[in-house]
């Protein structure tokens, strides 16, 4: 699939690397150190469903991920980044089927649309922008490998044909990414797309791999018989073709914890043969509106193209929403937006003085917050004192312009003040 532009990335000076990064990794509970074995970081960050407008929750996830990526390439790390698309999935069928418009259609322009968003904010792009429907022959033979592996096994249709699942007992390290007790874990499992009372099934929360084609519904030809995969199976595919062993980030909200992500690092284990599928899980925090989670299926959103739109300007909407720290569950409200709005003003005002506090003792600081497990309000506060207080480095307002952009993806336009002008004299034109 088409990614979307990458907006320039200034290169900063100085050195990058006084601290180590650490993010905090679920499947250990604590911070971690992230350090590439080599000159290129390997990125796994999973995409959208496409059936509605990229919400806020989406964009403050992305915006979480881009923060990692920054970070990365200004310690002179190349990034591989994979994101794929669910763009064959219950969900979007069922949007498709509520509206009624062709499936593809309405995957086609919801990805449009969310390429046009991110463009916008500029989150970089990934290398690696996949769908699923692009990735088929790859998914079913790794169902097929699974299969062959005795970790999977079929479990008849109702109208035919044979559905796979994935056995979770196969998998020795099941359960070490979420870490949750096997209560939770089947609540979990039955609310985000799992099968609990599936007849026929070994383990209630073994997951589906191939759906066996179902009348009216899509369906690829495949070794395993015409169908469609399942979710987890799809990103496991995907990562580890591009990826290849143990990438050094999987990401995505906190909601994708548990099933998904355990799912696929259970089908990679199996696959592979190796442990860990990746370094760290890294869990952004979700974004609610109205004291819920704003999810598409709840229909509580607030979409990044109509705050756009109504001219609301991407770095404002960026410092809104970096404002929280990543891990954080949070409320979207005005005052949020207001909060993004007032920094990106001030913030604009500050660089565009003749000079400011040490420019290079602040980009040091930023660094080291940002090192710090992403801790971007920590790193925005940085930049509101340098604004807040005068001096007398020339240099600075130069350099912070760039490390804004470069590490937190917000551009500002220098405002050029002209000496006042007399109203007189003006008016004798
Ligand atoms: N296609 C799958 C992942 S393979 C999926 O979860 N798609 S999604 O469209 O539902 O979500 C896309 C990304 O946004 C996921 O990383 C998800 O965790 C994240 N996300 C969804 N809702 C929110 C929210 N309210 N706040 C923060 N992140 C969210
Ligand atoms: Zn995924």
């Amino acid at each position: 699939m088409q990614s979307w532009p990458a907006a320039a990335v200034p290169v900063l000076g100085g050195a990058a690397d006084e601290v180590p990064l650490r993010v905090h990794d679920t499947a250990t509970g604590g911070r971690l150190e992230v350090r590439p074995s080599g000159p290129t970081a390997r990125l796994y960050v999973c995409g959208i469903t496409p059936y509605d407008a990229t919400h806020l929750g989406h964009a403050a996830t992305y915006l979480a991920f881009d923060t990692l990526v920054r970070v990365w390439r200004d310690r002179g790390f190349a990034v591989d980044y994979v994101q794929n698309v669910t763009d064959i999935d219950d969900p979007l069928l069922e949007r498709a089927a509520r509206d009624g418009a062709d499936w593809t259609l309405v995957a086609q322009r919801e990805t449009e649309l969310f390429r046009a968003d991110m463009t916008a904010l500029r989150v970089l792009p990934p290398t690696h922008y996949v769908g699923a429907v692009e990735a088929m022959d790859e998914i079913a033979a790794f169902v097929v490998a699974l299969l062959e592996a005795g970790a999977a096994y079929r479990v008849t249709a109702p109208a035919g044909g044979e559905d796979v699942y994935f056995s979770v007992d196969a998998a020795p390290h099941f359960g070490s990414v979420a870490r949750l007790p096997g209560d939770m874990m089947l609540t979990l499992f039955a609310e985000r797309g799992g099968d609990p009372e599936r007849t026929g099934k070994k383990h209630p929360l073994d997951p589906l791999l191939w759906l066996a084609a179902r009348s009216g519904e899509p369906s690829w030809s495949s070794p395993l018989g015409p169908g469609r995969p399942g979710w987890h199976v799809e990103c496991a595919a995907i990562a580890l073709n591009r990826l290849g062993l143990r990438h050094d980030v999987q990401g995505g909200g906190s909601d994708l914890a548990f099933p998904h992500h355990e799912m696929s690092a259970a089908h990679a284990e199996i696959g592979t043969g190796t442990w860990p599928y990746a370094g760290a899980y890294v869990h952004a925090g979700m974004v609610g509106l109205d004291g819920e989670k704003m999810s598409k299926s709840r229909g509580n959103l607030v979409f990044v193209s109509r705050l756009l739109a109504a001219g609301v300007e991407a770095g404002a909407l960026r410092l809104a929403l970096l404002g929280a720290h990543y891990r954080s569950d949070r409320e979207w409200t005005d005052r949020v937006l207001e909060t993004g709005q007032q920094r990106f003003a001030a913030w604009r005002d500050g660089v565009s003085r003749a000079a400011g506090a040490s420019g290079t003792a602040t980009l040091a600081a930023m660094r080291r917050a940002l090192a710090d497990d992403l801790d971007t309000p920590a790193a925005l506060a940085i930049v509101d004192q340098w604004c807040a207080v005068p001096g007398d480095d020339p240099a600075a307002p130069a350099l912070l312009r760039d490390a804004i952009d470069t590490l937190m993806g917000v551009s500002i336009e220098v405002v050029h003040r002209s000496a006042p002008t007399s109203p007189l004299r003006g008016s004798a034109v």
